[in-house]
């Protein structure tokens, strides 16, 4: 494959433009809001995109996170297609229309902000997956936001104790200033006590896979994760997957990971979590670094995924046929 450059890519800062831009230009559509900041001190957003965005409406909400590893740099293109996608459909294509009008749906765009301009600074990608927080004690820097989540935290073998490794999940959940920052915006969404987000998807590459939880035991179910649970994240992970061509699958049959974002999601906030493994499918695809001509092409191939787990949102367990 041809070699990518950072220029390829959208930076922190141009992102941010991007997000502006459609504010400005769908004010009744798209709001933007400072969520935290990262170690660094840059701001950490989150898009809200629903019809009539500025009144908090007692409808299903979705999220999706991008960009906890530094490199992934085609994650944060996924947010911008979405973004894009959502708000030119809104009046147009009915089925945008219908979703904007009964869902809520909020875009984080760049989880590690830090991280990512750290990758590409330098004009040259350094290969980065961590935050940029110091550890003390040590010279390494950074943590592995997704081994840093507060559910069965460095319990199984999925993660890191050591600070040089590209898998530290850090000195306590939480520990990273970004990790708290989401997991504090995803508690703010419990209104009335009950969460509103109901489904997710951790946008990372690559493998082209869609992944559900648990990640850190092999087993399908475990506390917190009946059957029907486990048959509702099968049944929509592979209608996603059939629209996209990715392989879905348990997240622990890739790999245990201990501490990720899915586990979490689900076992402390019951919103059923994906994490999409973006293209390629290998390494030979150009690995992170893709080249920017399979940009369009790469974030499109996820908008009917997005869709279905749009529509799917406000009850999931009709897809093993279990409407409450
Ligand atoms: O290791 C990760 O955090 C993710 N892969 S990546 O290459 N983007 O770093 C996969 C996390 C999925 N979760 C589990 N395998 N449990
Ligand atoms: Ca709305
Ligand atoms: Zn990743």
């Amino acid at each position: 494959v041809q070699a990518a450059a950072p220029s390829d890519y959208h930076t922190y800062e141009s992102m941010r433009a991007v997000v502006d831009a459609a504010v400005a230009r769908h004010p009744d559509l798209v709001s933007s809001q400072v969520i935290g900041r990262s170690h660094e001190g840059r701001d950490i957003i989150a898009v809200k995109v629903s019809a009539d965005v500025a009144v908090d409406e007692d409808e299903p909400e979705i999220l999706f996170t991008h960009n906890q590893h530094a490199r992934e740099h085609l994650t944060v293109e996924m947010a911008l297609y979405t973004l894009e996608e959502l708000t030119s459909g809104y009046g147009s294509d009915a089925r945008i229309t219908r979703l904007l009008d009964t869902r809520e749906i909020w875009l984080i765009p760049s989880v590690n902000p830090d991280g990512k301009t750290y990758d590409t600074e330098s004009g040259a990608f350094r290969s980065w997956r961590k935050n940029r927080q110091p550890n003390a004690g040590s010279s390494a820097i950074g943590t592995d936001l997704n081994r840093n989540w507060d559910y069965m935290w460095g319990c199984c073998g999925g993660s890191s104790g050591s600070a040089s490794s590209a898998t530290y999940r850090g000195a306590a959940p939480e520990s990273g200033p970004e990790t708290r920052v989401v997991a504090d915006f995803v508690r703010s969404r419990v209104v009335g006590g009950e969460q509103q987000i109901t489904a997710h998807i951790d946008f990372h590459t690559y493998g082209e896979l869609i992944l559900w939880p648990y990640g850190y035991t092999y087993a399908d179910t475990a506390p917190g994760l009946t059957a029907d649970d486990r048959d509702a994240f099968a049944a929509v992970g592979r209608a996603m997957a059939a629209s996209n061509g990715y392989t879905p699958q348990q997240s622990s049959d890739l790999y245990i990971t201990d501490g990720s974002i899915g586990d979490w999601m689900w076992a402390e906030e019951g919103i059923f979590s994906y994490t999409f493994e973006m293209y390629p499918r290998s390494a030979s695809g150009g690995g992170f670094y893709p080249p920017g001509s399979v940009i369009d092409r790469e974030t499109a191939r996820n908008r009917e995924a997005v869709l279905i787990l749009l529509e799917n949102a406000d009850c999931m367990y009709r897809s093993i046929g279990k409407e409450a």
